[in-house]
């Protein structure tokens, strides 16, 4: 399914957001770290996890996600801590959507932990996914698709 709107993926480092980049964009998915903005096909924004693991970013992710339609909180589930503070998404001035990785591998309550930190950083709705087979992320490009630019 073809993505048609600009998304900017953030979250912490090592949660999954280049192999979602990776995955939408058919390309190999592989480990490399994100050392710096990456735009990545024709409609994603890669950011660094460190930009949303420290303050002294979020200026940068502000101003970068300002090219984007849509952004996207990306969360594992694994990961028992959140970079993302409560209505972090009201740095923002477009719609947060929430997508929680790694469900191949996490259990049920860390799945849902990880939904109700990005419900509480304001992401709305929130998609489950797994990078690394792709599973849900129709889900999501469907979804992104369908949202009205108009209302925001
Ligand atoms: N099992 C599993 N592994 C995943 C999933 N998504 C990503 N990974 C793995 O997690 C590791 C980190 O993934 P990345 O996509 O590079 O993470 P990132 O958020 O881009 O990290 P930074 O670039 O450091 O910010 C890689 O080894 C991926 O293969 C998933 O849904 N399930
Ligand atoms: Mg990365």
């Amino acid at each position: 399914m073809k993505l048609e709107k600009r998304i900017i993926l953030i979250g912490g480092s090592q949660e999954g957001k280049t192999t979602i980049c990776q995955y939408i964009n058919s390309r190999e998915i592989k480990y490399e770290k994100t050392q710096a903005v990456a735009y990545i096909g024709e409609n994603m924004i890669d950011t660094p996890g460190e930009y949303a693991e420290r303050r002294s970013y979020y200026g940068s992710l502000q101003i970068t996600s300002a090219d984007a339609d849509v952004i996207i909180f990306v969360k594992d589930a694994t990961k028992y801590m959140s970079v993302f503070a409560p209505a972090f998404s009201s740095m923002f001035t477009k719609p947060v959507i929430g997508v929680v990785t790694h469900i191949d591998i996490a259990d049920e309550k860390e799945i849902k932990d990880a939904r109700t930190y990005l419900e509480m950083a304001g992401a709305d709705p929130i998609f489950e996914v797994c990078g690394l087979t792709g599973e849900g992320l129709d889900q999501v490009i469907k979804y992104i698709n369908k949202i009205d630019l108009d209302m925001y």
